[in-house]
């Protein structure tokens, strides 16, 4: 694989890959993507079995939606061989090793005009809980992102922010979630980051963007005519992780087994199927 995007994922904190996927590949998740968007619908709110979890919303325009589903693996065998692709492995492994962990695995659905449905401006290293199981997350994760759909400003696209993966912890005064609200140049600005520099993402099916766990990032809402749908899965160096699923072993990939500790901490507690009431 041609190294260059390794170069720019290391300056500016963020790197895309193209055509990692082939459009019959990106048929196939697409088809998974829209049988676990009406299984989510069917449950009519949001749902959790195991580490498996439809969240389901009610948007002002389209009544109930889809916008996420975490570890849709488990129940999905191509998005569980997409997981541990070896590709993935040939794009991580100059930066993580050949030893990796799964610690996010995420369908991310924005329909055609929804309106509630963003990202604010956030560093993925908030959500690494509890922070002594998540050790070097500089030099450790990886967050990757494949686009299902044409991806970017017309339909509420990631944009980044390069650089910011160099500054560090940064505090980003919000209530409520992240997917609370869409991103908001004032966010930056309280950061001391200009609102001109943040880079928004151009992606085609099939491609794959790559960022840091320090690098800030948001999304706005789909104002267009079609699905903007994103498989998310990120990466850890497994010796400095003490959570996730294995997805490749000396580089050897790594089916998926009995679900582990990730982040739902009732795994062991309450891990029968139901309604999480959120
Ligand atoms: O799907 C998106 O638009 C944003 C994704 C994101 O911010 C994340 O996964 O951390």
């Amino acid at each position: 694989m041609d190294g260059a995007y390794l170069a720019h994922y290391r300056e500016h904190g963020y790197a895309v890959v193209r055509a990692l996927f082939a459009p019959d590949e990106v048929a196939g998740i697409a088809a998974a993507f829209d049988r676990l968007y009406a299984r989510g619908l069917a449950h009519g709110a949001s749902f959790r079995h195991g580490n498996l979890l439809y969240r389901v919303r009610t948007d002002a325009d389209l009544g109930p939606i889809v916008p996420m589903v975490q570890w849709p693996a488990y129940i999905e065998p191509v998005l569980e061989r997409t997981r541990r692709d070896p590709r993935l492995l040939d794009l991580l492994a100059p930066l993580l090793g050949r030893d990796l962990k799964q610690i996010i695995n995420q369908l991310h659905w924005k329909p055609p005009w929804a309106r509630g449905v963003g990202f604010s401006y956030h560093q993925d290293a908030l959500f690494r809980r509890p922070a002594e199981a998540y050790r070097d997350l500089a030099g450790s994760y990886v967050q990757t992102g494949i686009a299902i759909d044409p991806h970017g400003p017309r339909n509420g696209g990631m944009r980044v922010y390069p650089g910011s993966h160099r500054r560090g912890i940064l505090r980003i005064e919000r209530p409520g979630r992240v997917t609370d609200h869409e991103m908001a140049d004032a966010d930056l600005a309280a950061l001391g980051l200009d609102p001109a520099g943040a880079v928004d993402l151009e992606l085609a099916p099939g491609d794959i963007a790559l960022w840091h766990p320090y690098t800030v990032h948001g999304s706005g809402p789909n104002p267009s005519a079609g699905d903007r749908r994103f498989f998310i899965n990120g990466y850890v160096r497994s010796a400095n992780c003490d959570r996730g699923e294995w997805a490749f072993r000396d580089g050897a990939p790594c089916p998926l087994g009995e679900p582990v500790l990730v982040h739902y901490e009732d795994l062991h507690i309450r891990p029968e199927p139901h309604y999480t009431g959120d």
